[in-house]
């Protein structure tokens, strides 16, 4: 398995449109593995292929306390079930440290294949049903700042901006550091 790097908001690649998975063969199941990993070690709850520079429609979610039970979402198709529309504070690996609320539908159905290829037909409310809508907003190019102010949309390229340059500063000091041993 591997940790995968995750695209960051503005970059353009964020903005294809992922497409069908055709076949759920073994290299879908290597990926679906690493961007399992990668949500893990990036503390998220979802990761949407996109992310990850790739352009397929899949993605992986954990919602559980103990971040063992990851789902996985092929070709999903949501569907709002109700007018209403609920916020949620939400946050995305791609526009890191950038939180804010968004309004979207509190109750949608999920149609999907599983990672075995199999189908997946659910009701989703709560954090589910926020963390799909936000994850197919990833598979057709849209991020959760679009929702937001013009405003608010360039403080987040200036944030994302600085806490990359920080990332990169701290991965170099952490190259020249020497390793630490187990003893
Ligand atoms: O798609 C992503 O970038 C993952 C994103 C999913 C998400 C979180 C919150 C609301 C909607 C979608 C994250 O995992 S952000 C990091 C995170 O774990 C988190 C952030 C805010 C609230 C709850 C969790
Ligand atoms: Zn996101």
């Amino acid at each position: 398995m591997a940790v995968l790097p995750i695209l960051s908001y503005p970059d353009p690649r964020l903005r294809t449109i992922a497409a069908p998975v055709k076949e759920v063969d073994a290299e879908i199941k290597t990926l679906i593995s690493d961007m399992i990993e990668t949500m893990y070690a990036a503390d998220g709850i979802g990761l949407a292929a996109s992310q990850v520079d790739r352009h397929i429609q899949l993605i992986v979610m954990d919602l559980s306390e103990n971040r063992d039970t990851p789902m996985v979402f092929i070709n999903p198709k949501v569907t709002p079930l109700v007018e209403e529309k609920q916020p949620y504070e939400e946050g995305c690996l791609s526009v890191p440290d950038v939180y804010d609320k968004v309004e979207r539908p509190s109750k949608v159905r999920i149609e999907a294949l599983d990672a075995d290829g199999e189908p997946i037909d659910e009701i989703a409310e709560g954090l589910l049903a926020v963390c799909i809508q936000h994850e197919m907003d990833h598979l057709n190019g849209v991020i959760f700042v679009d929702y937001l102010s013009r405003l608010k949309q360039t403080r987040a390229r200036d944030k994302v901006k600085k806490v990359l340059k920080i990332r990169e500063k701290q991965s170099q000091q952490a190259a020249k550091q020497p390793e630490a041993t187990n003893v």
